[in-house]
């Protein structure tokens, strides 16, 4: 083994989202960021879908899209670099759950489990989240959720599909 090895990448995945202005760009240009950061390196992007919005605030429909990622960042880093390309991008964060300019998500690491202020992964509620799981499925349908399921099993059986366009 070398002196110099480093820590193989992890596979990770992110959802991006985005319901204010030039949806499409925003996605575009958190997707760039993202990918120019050190140590990430975007080794997938799904289609762009118009959703219905999820939730308790009344808000137009959303552009959602998942990326796989590999990288070298820990999940709060990567988790920190995410909030910082939403804040780039002019993210406010007044009403939660409210709609957004863009909206970056850390949905899976790798196999890790992290319960922290802040940072939930695998998140919690995606199993149930179509606006998730399609996209996710696109590109990485084994994707492990940590309830046992793999995104295309939890599509299997996610109620709100129908409702969802591809861009
Ligand atoms: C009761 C209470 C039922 C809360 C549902 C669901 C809260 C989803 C937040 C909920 C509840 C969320 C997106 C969205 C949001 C998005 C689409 C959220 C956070 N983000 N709808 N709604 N796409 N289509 O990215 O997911 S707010
Ligand atoms: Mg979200
Ligand atoms: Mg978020």
């Amino acid at each position: 083994m070398s002196a110099v090895a480093k820590d193989a990448p992890v596979r990770a995945a992110l959802g991006l989202g985005s319901n204010i202005g030039d949806t499409r760009a925003h996605l575009e240009a958190a997707l760039a960021a993202l990918g120019e950061t050190d140590g990430i390196r975007v080794v997938a992007r799904s289609d762009d879908y118009r959703t219905p919005p999820w939730g308790p605030v009344p808000q137009d429909d959303y552009r959602n899209a998942c990326a796989v990622i590999e990288t070298t960042l820990g999940p709060r880093a990567l988790l920190d670099r995410c909030l910082e390309v939403e804040r780039a991008l002019g993210r406010e964060r007044d009403v939660r759950w409210g709609p957004r300019i863009i909206d970056i998500d850390v949905l899976i690491y790798g196999e890790a489990r992290v319960e922290e202020e802040g940072l939930s992964i695998p998140h919690p509620r995606m199993g149930e989240r179509a606006f998730v799981l399609v996209p996710l499925a696109e590109i990485w349908p084994g994707a492990p959720l940590g309830d046992g399921r793999t995104a295309s099993e939890a599509l299997a059986t996610c109620p709100g599909q129908d409702e969802i366009r591809k861009l």
